[in-house]
């Protein structure tokens, strides 16, 4: 599918998805949630690829939702409207397979909460995250009250809402919200080996314990436990898990073909 807002590029099993609106800093308009939606269900069901980068290159990662686009919505309009996003995130975030942010520069509101759909955020030196909808009169509706505080605690995550202050990548590595801080000019090098690293391992294992967390975090801890041990015991049914034991034992590298 041809998309105008984003690029996709899949190269060695794994996916680039690049925001495309550099005059407006990457500002997440419908059709940019129409077509991340459109992405991430192609790039679930091609089995090819093994890992998702999701970024905005090297000077900014989006600086949110597109206030010129909301500045005049109505509630019924908004209520509609949130719908695409949703769309969009929830199925980034259920991607069977590794999704990496990996953010320069801005990642503000709804490009934040984009960022948190990842299972992994990496940020450049340079990156400043934040949501600052409440300086506009929001809140962060793009799942930010609800994905931040499960990230990073209720406190910092109440702290961060309630001022609408930007942090620096350090700021943000020191209280949790991205798991990883490189020189700029690396991010993409470094997403792509971290991404590699993923893409190397059994994919159905990598599915599974992504599912497991995911999931086991709208369980309590019983069900949950319940639930991992089930996956567990199925990945004795696959082809990866014979492989990577016979692999340890004859000492060498494991060859796995994700089934
Ligand atoms: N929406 C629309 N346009 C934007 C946005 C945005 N979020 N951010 C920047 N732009 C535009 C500017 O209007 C400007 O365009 P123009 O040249 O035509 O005036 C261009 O991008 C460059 O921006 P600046 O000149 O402002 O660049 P600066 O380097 O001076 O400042 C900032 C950069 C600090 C990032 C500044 O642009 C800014 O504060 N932007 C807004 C940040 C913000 O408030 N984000 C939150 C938006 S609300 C939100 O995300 C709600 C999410 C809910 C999701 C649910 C959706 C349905």
């Amino acid at each position: 599918m041809a998309y105008e807002t984003i690029l996709v590029e899949i190269e060695e099993g794994i996916a680039t998805i690049t925001l495309n609106r550099p005059e407006v800093l990457n500002a997440l308009n419908s059709q940019v949630f129409n077509e991340l939606g459109e992405a991430a269900a192609q790039l679930t069901a091609d089995q090819s690829v093994r890992a998702v980068i999701i970024t905005g290159g090297e000077k900014v990662f989006a600086a949110g939702a597109d206030i010129k686009q909301m500045a005049s919505a109505t509630a019924v309009e908004v209520s509609s409207s949130v719908r695409p996003s949703m769309i969009a995130f929830n199925r980034i975030e259920n991607m069977p397979k590794p999704v990496i942010a990996a953010i320069a520069g801005y990642a503000l509101g709804g490009g934040c909460e984009l960022t948190l759909t990842a299972d992994v955020r990496i940020a450049a030196e340079n990156a400043q995250l934040g949501f600052p909808e409440i300086k506009l009169g929001i809140l962060p509706g793009g799942g930010g009250t609800q994905r931040l505080p499960r990230l990073i605690g209720p406190g910092k995550a109440k702290e961060l809402i309630f001022s609408g202050d930007f942090i620096p990548a350090e700021e943000a590595l020191r209280i949790g919200l991205v798991n990883k801080v490189v020189p700029a000019g690396q991010l993409l090098a470094e997403a792509r080996k971290m991404a590699g690293k993923f893409a190397a391992r059994g994919a159905v294992a990598v599915q599974m314990a992504k599912s497991c967390i995911n999931e086991g975090l709208q369980m309590d801890l019983d069900r949950g436990l319940q639930y991992e041990h089930k996956c567990f015991s199925l990945l004795f049914a696959t082809e990866d898990q014979k492989e990577g034991m016979q692999a340890f034992v004859e000492k060498r590298k494991p060859n796995f073909k994700g089934k």
